[in-house]
């Protein structure tokens, strides 16, 4: 009898996003650099481009992936940045990791920074609000970019005013299957997407909980899975820790979401994430990981 060997595992969906095409299995790390004077952990620590690009390179040195760059704060209660503010912060940053062997996400909701940012090199656009506007949707479909959907109830200014859901995870997950259908239809291809459940965007303990455990209903989408939850208040709440002392909860969250399918892990503490996924990957695939680095020749 002729044996037909199977697929340990499905084939895993690729991201394809500027000059770089993530095909692992295996979690990606995506480290935070806010150039903004009140992100909630790390704001004002980078507002020179000096001091940024020198965070950029200690965090491609501990192994990140892709660098998310934001240049305005999406906190609980922030106030709305303008587009020209977010420029002059991003521009000059951008502009000096060009050629570094990492992709470059920029975090904005704004189609004129989105635009400004890709014909400085971004390779990825990372869209809190999904592609809410048609100019955002078309300022996309123009390039070649990779592109998060985020979940997100509300907006910053309001979304932890009592969050409320019939069915949270079923609720996240309808919405992004709308937000992917638009995105293709708008003539972003699917390959291009990965889609985030947005933890702390209008969600309280309970539903951030909901959603970290059932992110298999969110990768049933068929697309790749990003998620965020470094240092946030979930973590604090459940450590009894202020922000500078999340950094065990934080990576407890990162290896959890990881086990339950997340490919893109976006924290802030790179080097003790990366350490952690090395254990971790090794342990349940039984291969080292691999350095998907650099862009494809
Ligand atoms: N979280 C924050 C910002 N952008 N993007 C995605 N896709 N997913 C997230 O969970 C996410 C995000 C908030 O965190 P941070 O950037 O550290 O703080 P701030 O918004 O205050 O700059």
């Amino acid at each position: 009898m002729q044996e037909v060997e199977q697929p340990a595992q499905p084939p895993t969906a690729a991201w394809r996003c500027g000059r770089f095409v993530f095909g692992s299995e295996r979690a990606l790390v995506m480290g935070i650099l806010n150039l903004t004077p009140d992100s909630f952990s790390d704001g004002g620590r980078h507002l020179r481009p000096a001091d940024a690009i020198a965070a950029a390179h200690a965090m491609i040195d501990d192994g990140a992936n892709i660098l998310d760059l934001g240049a305005e704060s999406t906190r609980p209660g922030a106030i709305p940045t303008t587009d020209a503010e977010e420029l002059d912060r991003l521009l000059p940053v951008l502009d000096a990791l060009r050629d570094a062997p990492v992709a470059l996400s920029v975090d904005t909701r704004h189609a004129e920074v989105m635009r400004a940012a890709l014909a400085a090199g971004a390779d990825i656009i990372n869209d809190i609000e999904a592609l809410a506007s048609p100019e955002s949707i078309d300022v996309v479909a123009g390039s070649g970019c990779g592109v998060c959907l985020m979940h997100m109830l509300g907006s910053p200014l309001t979304m932890q005013r009592a969050p409320a859901y019939r069915e949270v995870v079923g609720e996240v997950a309808s919405f992004l299957q709308a937000r992917l259908d638009r995105a293709v239809a708008g003539g972003i291809a699917a390959e291009r997407i990965v889609l985030d459940p947005g933890i702390g965007f209008g969600k309280d303990l309970g539903h951030n909980l909901a959603l970290l455990r059932s992110l298999d209903r969110i990768s049933a989408l068929g697309r790749p899975v990003l998620v965020g939850v470094s240092r946030k208040s979930m973590v604090g709440a459940l450590t009894g820790r202020a922000v500078d002392g999340r950094l065990a909860g934080s990576i407890a969250a990162a290896l959890a979401a990881a086990a339950r399918g997340a490919r893109v892990l976006r924290v802030h503490d790179v080097r003790e994430t990366v350490d952690a996924l090395k254990v971790w990957d090794a342990i349940e695939a039984g291969a080292p990981r691999q350095d998907e680095r650099r862009p494809p020749t």
